[in-house]
């Protein structure tokens, strides 16, 4: 403040030089630093103290280092002042940041050290730490595997977010059926979070517009009804063998504080103060539903909340250094993730318009220049759809800014399209309805330089089906990335027996920063001494995954038997019903064998896991099913160890970081074109798991990178699967499909008129998800599995095959990618 643009620039220049490395990481510093934490930041004494304590007194250690970096970087950032990357998303699903984090500092060893000196040990305290689950499934994991990239890589990035005082609920089971808890994850405080009070933007909502006369010009005037403040937390993001750490800036609502005098003239003083209050509830939970839009006011809320806060920081920082808005496509590029933030079009549109005065021309102009979105979705219903009444009334100005951008689409198609009233019509961004609603995707689609999908064949499908009419019009602007995830988390964090067999192979550690090395692995896919590294390796982490089970589940399992895994939300399109099914069958065979047949079966562990939104009741069921099936086939002496069924209760991050380095084989049942890419496959791929996965999403490029040959492919093509809705069920697995289905139609689990109505979900001719004319090949795909693994040596060199394979699914090549192609940035690279 007080100072012009010159010498804030050589402020910051000055500030720079000053800039050193503070903290040690020696053992003693560290020590010293975690017995100051416990005595004075966690205020026990430093004689007397628990592993919590000692965790707590730990994460604020690491968090010191973490902010050291942040501030070095951003005072870099400033100084160079490169474009940068806003990466809006809704949802973020970070799970524990401990391990994470000091990995990437690169001083685990130190601090194990300085821990097991101090009587604890550092694996366990890291277990007290519980996950950040903001966020819901793929999409949420996605942005956090992206935020480790963006860190790592160096690019000048910024996340946003929300920051929800209640994650996604926690799943606990009663007698088989899913009931949802509040997930209050900040009860014990968050050292992971820097609370910054003094950075807040006041966020507007209701009321109505006005016109008025400025300098000659009439204008519209926003004149809002309800203000509430949004307050930055900002959670640092290491990269790995970098000094860069970036922000993700997650806001929290607040009562404003311009007070509402009428209230309180009244003498109501106590509703005055509890109205305030409500405030609070913008950011309190994040809604479970995942890919279904259900029309809220509150979600809305939480939309304009989180984009609006966020605009008026970067807009700040920009201005901090910069007075002309020509200038800002050159500094700014806008991701944003899915339709979810989409509103911050608009929203632009009405800062530059009606705050900063540019004409509406210019001003478009410079929002086609910086946004750019990416979609994950595939069926239309998850589309958003905003009613017209609800818009109107959150955000007037906002409705206002919507039509004239629509106005302007609708004449510019009419010069392309003439008088396709049709096409017009579903290109427009208002759908006419019995509600009249915005639509979301084609509000984005309008503006964004670039729509991406996350898969080479999600493409396809936004191409020719969900965006065909764009498409045809617009196809320089639609692109794909596939996903990726970060090998860091997937295979340092969550494997570390994996990471130093890879290490010492390579004779490098350089595949960490660079994944694309790991395909050295290939040339000894059959070297004995990697092999029995390797099945060691596997043995370890399935240990400790049944030691996890016995605890939760009291099942016992067998290390002998194939692990066999699927693990993500629960979906009717993702088929874990066919899993069940294709369990009930195994079972069923089994119990029809003769002891010498039943030396010949592979013994199995079907695990299954993952959470259903609290209202999809189909889902739930499933959940159920899992349990009855588990009930009866667990304690059944002609089973024994052949088969068992589990299924973990509350699937998160860290539990994925346990379950995918122990398992076998995972499964990726999605009906062909329906998931949009799938990032689970990807961790298992790069853990050494077999896939046994329809040709679906990102299954299709897994299979060009490691060989068919080296996975089990099943079921219907995409383009099969309109002919197969239409026709039904073939004959040979129509007969096994309606058996097992009958099994549980007559009740040979129980619970029979719980689930009829999932019975009829797959019944001929209203099966829309093909379970019936994908089963016989799936059995096919599960009895090659079987007989893979039969051969050890076989299935040891398919699985490091498939680590090797693994490459071109980190996501650090997919934000190269995005770097390049979508959003124009470079490294910063902080020079320490
Ligand atoms: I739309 N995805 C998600 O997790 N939640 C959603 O609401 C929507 C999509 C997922 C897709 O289903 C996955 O196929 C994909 O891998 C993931 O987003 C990340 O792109």
């Amino acid at each position: 403040a007080g100072l012009n643009l010159g010498e804030r620039k050589a402020k910051a220049e000055k500030m720079f030089g000053l800039m050193d490395v503070f903290l040690k990481n020696d053992a003693v510093s560290l020590q010293k630093d975690i017995l100051d934490h416990v005595e004075f930041t966690v205020a026990r004494s430093r004689f007397n103290f628990d592993d919590f304590e000692a965790y707590q007194a730990l994460a604020h250690s690491v968090r010191d280092r973490l902010i050291e970096r942040w501030h070095d970087t951003h005072q870099y950032f400033k100084k160079k002042d490169p474009k940068r990357l806003y990466f809006l998303s809704l949802e973020f699903l970070m799970g524990r940041s401990l391990t994470n984090s000091v990995i990437n500092l690169g001083i685990q060893d130190q601090y194990a050290d300085a821990l097991s000196q101090l009587g604890f040990d550092y694996e366990v305290l890291a277990e007290q730490e519980g996950d950040a689950a903001l966020g819901n499934g793929g999409l949420a994991r996605l942005a956090a595997c992206q935020m480790d990239s963006l860190a790592t890589l160096d690019y000048p990035a910024w996340g946003y977010g929300l920051r929800y005082q209640y994650g996604l609920f926690r799943q606990i089971i009663v007698d088989g059926f899913q009931h949802e808890q509040p997930d209050f994850w900040l009860n014990f405080g968050n050292p992971w979070e820097i609370e910054r009070v003094h950075v807040s933007y006041p966020v507007k909502f209701y009321g109505t517009v006005e016109e008025e006369v400025l300098n000659g010009k009439t204008c519209r005037v926003w004149i809002p009804a309800e203000s509430v403040e949004a307050v930055a937390y900002d959670n640092p993001i290491p990269g790995y063998g970098t000094r860069n750490a970036i922000n993700l800036r997650l806001w929290a609502a607040k009562p404003s504080d311009q007070y509402d005098m009428e209230s309180y003239t009244t003498g109501d003083y106590i509703n005055a103060i509890v109205n305030r209050q409500k405030a609070e509830t913008i950011s309190n939970v994040l809604y479970p539903d995942d890919r279904s839009y259900q029309g809220k006011e509150l979600r809305l809320k939480q939309q304009y909340f989180f984009v609006s806060a966020s605009l008026q920081d970067i807009i700040r920082r920009f201005k901090d250094l910069h007075n002309n808005f020509d200038e800002f496509p050159e500094k700014v590029a806008l991701q944003i993730n899915d339709t979810h933030p989409s509103i911050a079009i608009a929203e632009v549109m009405r800062v530059l318009v009606d705050e900063e005065h540019l004409d509406w021309s210019k001003a478009w102009g410079i929002a086609c220049k910086i946004f750019s979105v990416t979609i994950h979705a595939v069926q239309p219903e998850a589309l958003e759809k905003v009613p017209i009444d609800l818009l109107g009334s959150v955000l007037p100005r906002h409705l206002e800014i919507i039509y004239e951008i629509n106005y302007c689409l609708m004449e510019e198609l009419k010069k392309i399209l003439g008088q396709d009233y049709d096409k017009l019509s579903r290109m427009s961004i208002i759908e006419e309805g019995a509600v009249k609603c915005i639509r979301m995707a084609n509000l984005s689609l309008a503006c964004c330089h670039t729509v991406n999908g996350v898969s080479r064949l999600h493409l396809e499908t936004l191409k020719t089906r969900v965006f065909k009419d764009f498409y045809e019009l617009w196809p320089q602007k639609f692109q794909f990335k596939t996903n990726g995830v970060t090998q860091r988390r997937w295979i340092v964090v969550s494997n570390p027996s994996l990471c130093s067999i890879i290490s010492k192979w390579l004779g490098t550690e350089a595949w960490i920063r660079n994944v694309d090395l790991i395909a050295g692995l290939r040339e000894y896919a059959e070297d004995p001494d990697l092999h029995a590294e390797w099945k060691n390796m596997k043995k370890v982490n399935k240990m400790r995954l049944a030691e996890y089970i016995e605890t939760l589940t009291s099942v016992k399992v067998s290390l002998d038997a194939m692990f066999d895994v699927q693990i993500k939300r629960i979906h009717e399109y993702k088929r874990q019903l066919l899993n069940i099914l294709g369990i009930i069958h195994r079972y069923d065979c089994i119990k029809n064998m003769d002891e010498s047949d039943k030396r010949r079966v592979v013994p199995r562990v079907c695990i299954i896991g993952g959470k259903a939104a609290p209202g999809y009741e189909v889902a739930k069921k499933i959940i159920k099913l899992c349990h009855v099936v588990a009930d009866k086939v667990n304690i059944d002496p002609d089973v024994g160890d052949l088969l068992k069924v589990v299924f973990i209760p509350d699937y998160n991050v860290s539990v994925a970081e346990l379950v995918i380095p122990g398992t076998d084989l995972s499964q990726h049942l999605s009906t062909a074109g329906h998931e949009a890419s799938g990032t689970g496959c990807m961790k298992f791929l790069m853990n050494g798991s077999l896939l046994l996965a329809t040709a679906d999403g990102s299954a299709v490029e897994i299979a060009e990178e490691i060989g068919a040959a080296n996975m089990f492919l099943f079921g219907a093509k995409v383009d099969e699967v309109p002919a197969l809705r239409e026709k039904g069920t073939s004959l040979k697995g129509s007969l096994q499909f309606a058996r097992v289905v009958r099994m549980v139609r007559d009740g040979h689990f129980g619970f029979k008129d719980y689930f009829k109505s999932l019975c009829d979900t797959v019944e001929e001719g209203k099966d829309f998800y093909l379970l019936g004319s994908d089963f016989a090949s799936y059995l096919e795909a599960q009895a090659a599995a079987d007989r893979a693994f039969v051969d050890q040596e076989k299935w040891t060199q398919m699985s490091i095959l498939s680590t090797a394979g693994s490459g071109k699914f980190s996501s650090d090549r997919t934000i190269e990618e995005y770097a390049e192609q979508s959003w124009g940035i470079e490294p910063c690279k902080c020079p320490f």
